[in-house]
């Protein structure tokens, strides 16, 4: 018989109540990413914005089984992975807004969601550039003697900077308890990942520093992303040893909103994967067969994500800026707090 991921323990355990707040998670994404839109076109919103529409499974798969010592980082297109770790959706609407009430306090913007009360190390705008970073994370893990992991994400275009490689020789001589997620989109801004990325798979670069890797087709189905991110948290608790899950998945919108998404693809394949692919939909369709879920209730679902998304327009919309004093505060902890500082000399923000 084939295998089943919804068959699997991580999946039978959870209850009717967790099974449709894991749907509704992925649903509260998806009009968070519709609204965000719709506020960046008319204006409200500055500077980059990167949008998750399409690979919702990806977020919700993999942080719905993290345990209380293990900690995420990811790259600039992070909304997702934010709403999954519990942050208040109008924080991070007024984040996107540049107001003082955002959870960086109007001066991270959309590539700089961060909050490490809930093990979550932001949003890193230089592609690749979270990579080492997470590779330190899970060093401190390790160090502190927790059980625990830190899951890395980046994109297929990110696999090709060189820190990435610093960062993996390291995870697998150090034995370190770091999972990859690369969220293999197919597209790296306008260049595909044939025109980008020699060699076959792109998880299979573990190879060489003898770091287990796999590709997951199924990127769509939330349970088996959930599935395969626990079988790596095991090696990580128990063997101490690093992975890579390369999870296939798709964007609908284009890279940036500033990106028209007319060159390098097609509508038809947008469309396609849309129509036969969307993650949230194959969830619906499982959780109805199973009979957790009733359409009438998933429309509810719908609805009250819609009207939460709406009130945090409406909170951004009532916060302040932050004050032009507040623009060098938070840049460097020892500036802020010099009385405990240990370092010598002037730094640039005093
Ligand atoms: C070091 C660096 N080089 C280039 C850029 C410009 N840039 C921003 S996103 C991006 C593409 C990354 O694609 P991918 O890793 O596939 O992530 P996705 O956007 O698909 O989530 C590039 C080249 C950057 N931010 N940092
Ligand atoms: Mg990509």
């Amino acid at each position: 018989m084939s295998h089943n991921p919804a068959q699997a323990s991580i999946n039978t355990l959870l209850s009717q109540e967790e099974k449709i707040h894991l749907y509704r998670e992925m649903v509260r994404i998806r009009r968070f990413e519709e609204r965000s839109v719709r506020s960046y076109q008319q204006g409200h919103i500055g500077g980059f914005c990167h949008v998750y529409n399409g690979q919702e499974a990806v977020a919700a798969g993999t942080i719905s089984v993290l345990g209380p010592d293990d900690h995420i980082i990811t790259a600039y297109r992070d909304h997702a992975h934010a709403l999954m770790v519990g942050m208040d959706m109008n924080s991070l609407m007024a984040e996107l807004y540049g107001k003082e009430t955002g959870c960086s306090k109007g001066k991270g913007g959309s590539m700089h969601f961060f909050d490490p009360s809930k093990n979550f190390w932001g949003g890193h705008g230089i592609v690749g550039g979270q990579t080492p970073l997470g590779a330190g994370l899970a060093f401190a893990l390790k160090y502190q003697g927790k059980k625990g992991a830190c899951l890395t994400y980046l994109g297929d275009g990110a696999v090709n900077q060189g820190p990435f490689y610093e960062a993996l020789n390291l995870a697998s001589l150090w034995n370190l308890p770091l999972i990859y997620i690369i969220e293999n989109n197919q597209y790296s801004m306008g260049t595909s990942q044939e025109r980008g990325c020699a060699g076959d798979t792109l998880a299979g670069r573990g190879s060489g520093f003898g770091i287990y890797n796999e590709v997951i087709e199924e990127g769509n189905d939330v349970y088996t992303i959930r599935e395969r991110t626990s079988e790596a948290l095991q090696r990580a608790y128990e063997e101490q040893r690093p992975s890579i899950l390369e999870i296939k998945t798709y964007r609908y919108r284009g890279h940036s909103m500033s990106d028209p998404d007319k060159t390098y693809r097609s509508k038809e394949e947008i469309e396609e994967y849309k129509k036969t692919s969307d993650p949230i939909d194959r969830f619906q369709e499982q959780l109805v067969g199973e009979s957790v879920l009733s359409v009438e209730q998933a429309e509810a679902i719908n609805k009250e994500a819609k009207e939460e998304a709406e009130r945090a327009v409406e909170f951004a919309e009532q916060s302040d800026f932050p004050t032009k004093e507040a623009i060098q505060q938070d840049i460097f902890w020892e500036t802020d707090n010099p009385e405990q500082g240990s370092s010598q000399g002037t730094f640039f923000f005093n």
